[in-house]
Order: structure tokens, then sequence, then C-alpha cells
């Protein structure tokens, strides 16, 4: 049976109810994780009451925010994590960022500081986390992360965050033979379009849900729960042997030609 009783998940990215985060912590918190949960801190503080509201069911133990482009709240983030659990069992990665103006048109239009952006947020932050929850992990654990399709195809208006996806997903290949050794294992999930904030900044994001619904075996998208199931499997013993893997939660899609 799934159980993660006893064990400690800390959840980025959840920005509302529709995030992909948000369906990860309901069905960790349902298989009975005790939950961290950081938000993307900003001036007026509206994510902070917004995100707080939508969790608070969940019975977070920590409620902090984090912004991956600043050092020194990861920092203050898993000194936080050190002291009050001591250690930590899972992390999900589940954020992006990509300006509205990277995802369509053309992609060689991208600027230097847009295409560092990019990679920054989206894939160097695993990294980074990542080398902060070892040596927390320290009866071993589990790393998840969200990637797409659009990191090993071309997919219309991706354009940047295809290729951070891309190196999102090397990432969880290279992190995963360096931390296997300590039990910690990576893996990703390319999850199929969902109507998101995030994605829809992607341009004709709709037009591609339609085309998913159109062509993939079980003729529809999937949810933020169907993730959030795919993902407390990965953190669980059930998956033990699977590392550095990217699992395809997409109704099929990626097998269509
Ligand atoms: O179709 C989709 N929605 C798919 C999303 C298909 C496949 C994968 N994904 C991925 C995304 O690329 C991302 O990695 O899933 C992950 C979660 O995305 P989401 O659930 O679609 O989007 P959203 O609810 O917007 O959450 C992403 C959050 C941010 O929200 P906004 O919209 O405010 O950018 O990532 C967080 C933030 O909460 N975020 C950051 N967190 C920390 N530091 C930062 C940052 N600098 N920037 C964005």
């Amino acid at each position: 049976m799934l159980n993660l009783n006893g064990k400690n998940a800390l959840v980025t990215g959840i920005a509302n109810n529709r995030s992909i985060a948000w369906g990860i912590a309901q069905q960790l918190h349902e298989a009975g994780a005790n939950l961290g949960v950081t938000y993307l801190p900003d001036d007026k503080g509206r994510f902070e009451k917004k995100v707080k509201e939508l969790v608070d069911p969940l019975n977070p133990s920590l409620f902090l925010p984090c912004d991956v482009q600043n050092d020194a709240q990861i920092e203050e983030l898993f000194t936080t994590i050190r002291d009050q659990w001591g250690r930590i069992d899972i992390l999900i990665h589940c954020l992006a960022f990509a300006g509205k103006e990277e995802l369509s048109g053309d992609f060689s239009n991208v600027s230097r500081a847009g295409f560092t952006r990019a990679l920054d947020i989206s894939a160097y932050s695993l990294v980074q986390l990542s080398a902060a929850a070892k040596p927390l992990m320290t009866q071993g654990g589990s790393i998840v992360t969200l990637t797409y399709l659009g990191g090993v195809r071309v997919i219309p208006n991706y354009n940047v965050m295809g290729i951070a996806k891309a190196a999102l997903e090397m990432n969880v290949r290279y992190l995963a033979a360096e931390l296997g050794p300590s039990g910690i294992r990576v893996n990703g999930i390319s999850a199929g379009p969902i109507r998101t904030l995030a994605s829809s900044a992607v341009g004709g994001i709709l037009e591609m849900i339609h085309h998913v619904e159109e062509i993939a075996p079980l003729k529809r998208t999937v949810t933020q729960t169907e993730v959030g199931n795919a993902a407390a499997f990965l953190c669980s013993d059930l998956s033990s042997g699977i590392t550095g893997q990217i699992l395809y939660v997409d109704s099929g899609y990626c097998i269509m030609g």
C-alpha cells in the first residue's frame, strides 16, 4: 500500500488551486506525509496569503518563502527544515518561469537575459534545491520534478522553456547518478498540458489541450490529481527501484505518431 506516514515532504510551486503542485501536495497529505510548503514571495504578500489559505487544511508544519533566485532565502529555508524537522525525505520541485514574450513567436528572438532567467529558475533551481536537501536526506529520499514533452520535441511556442526542460531532464539523470549511493532517488514526471497560471503564458495552450483530447489514447488531458498520484508513487517505497527516469503522465499522448 502507498504509505508516506512519517515522511517529511517539502512541496514548492503552489501558486493557486490549479497548480500541479497543489494536486501533488493533496496526494502526499492523503498518503500521510508531513508537509512543508513554500510560496513565491511578492512585495504585497498576496501570494503568501492566497497560498496559506489554500494549504491550511493540509496542516503544513512549515510554510516558508522561497524564490529560487534568492540564495539567502534557500539557505534560510533549509536551516529551518534542519532545525524543525531534523531530516527531509521528499522534495517536490514543481516550478518554472519564462517571460510571456518568450513563449510565442520565433524561438531565436529570445534575449540572453530571458534565456538565462528561464534556465536559472526552471532548471538550475533543481540542482540548487537538491544540493541543499542532500545533507538532510539522512535516511535516503525522493526528489521529483515536473517536465514537459517540449523538452524532447519541438512544441509550437514552448521555445526557451523547451531548452530549460531539456536541461532539467538531464539534471535528473546527473543528480540520480550522484545521489543514488546515498539512497536518494531523483525522477521527473512529464505531464500532459493542464490549464494553470504558468501554462496560460504559453501561446496556443488551449489548442494544444484540444489536440491532446483528439490524439491521446485516453482521449482527454490529465488532471492535477493524476499527476499527484504519480508523484506520491515516486515518493513512496513502491518505486524503490526507480531513479533517473522521466515518467510520462500524459494520457499516452507521447506514443502517438
Ligand atoms: O501544462 C502544464 N501546466 C504543465 C506544467 C505540463 C507539464 C509540466 N508542467 C510544469 C511546469 O513547467 C512547472 O515546472 O509543472 C510545473 C508547475 O507548473 P504549473 O502547475 O503549470 O504552474 P503554476 O501553478 O503557475 O506554478 C508554477 C509556479 C509559479 O507560479 P507563477 O505562475 O506565479 O509563475 O512556479 C513558481 C510560482 O509559484 N515560481 C517560482 N518559485 C520559486 N522561485 C519562481 C521562483 N523564482 N518562479 C515561479
